[in-house]
């Protein structure tokens, strides 16, 4: 077994927790595979940066109830985190930090947005708090989390793509893959637990 080198989070660093919402766990309205289980995962990431007080930001998919992306007006997916709805709320358990950085996205009708930097303030808020790399989980790999560590590079900050604190939807047998590879190949890093914490 090769070690794997330490990432142990610095000042700079921030914690991005991508989408981890009540409709994206099994029994929601658009259940991620396994969703849940990123939850006690991200809980050990959560402690890490709040115990160096480093900033976490929690994004959230916040659609109103004539979403452009729902089916009912020839989206892609099932009705899913209408703003306010039980289903939009952050995960039971997901022990977010009273100062996290909340960011809802996707607030219009007519537009979607996949990634917590479209159309929102986060990438001004991140350099605001002096962040330059960004440790990203969250749900799902292969849409929210996908776009958002795209911008995330696009934005200028370096990433570290949690790998074991990441689900996918996979709509294609594959999708979560072929989104981790891409990601890298855009230029993010990846890293586990064992890194991080060490
Ligand atoms: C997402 C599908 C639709 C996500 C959001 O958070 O990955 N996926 N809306
Ligand atoms: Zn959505």
């Amino acid at each position: 077994m090769s070690q794997s080198p330490s990432m142990e989070p610095r000042p700079g660093d921030a914690l991005i927790v991508v989408d981890v919402q009540r409709d994206f766990l099994p029994g929601g309205a658009l259940a991620v595979p396994r969703g849940d289980e990123v939850v006690p995962v991200l809980n050990r990431y959560l402690e890490i940066f709040t115990g160096r007080d480093l900033p976490v930001v929690a994004t959230r998919d916040w659609h109103p109830a004539d979403h452009c992306s729902f089916r009912e007006r020839g989206g892609p997916w099932p009705p899913h985190c209408i703003a306010g709805t039980p289903g939009a709320a952050f995960a039971d358990g997901l022990a977010l930090p009273a100062q996290a950085i909340i960011v809802s996205k996707a607030t219009a009708p007519d537009k979607d947005a996949y990634s917590g930097f479209q159309d929102t303030d986060l990438a001004r808020r991140l350099r605001e708090a002096g962040v330059r790399r960004v440790f990203v989980g969250g749900l799902a790999t292969d849409y929210c989390v996908l776009n958002t560590v795209r911008d995330a590079l696009a934005e200028g900050f370096e990433v570290v793509l949690l790998e074991d604190a990441i689900r996918a939807v996979e709509v294609h047998p594959g999708d979560g893959e072929r989104a981790v590879k891409e990601m890298q190949d855009a230029g993010a890093d990846t890293a586990r637990l064992d890194a991080v914490a060490a």
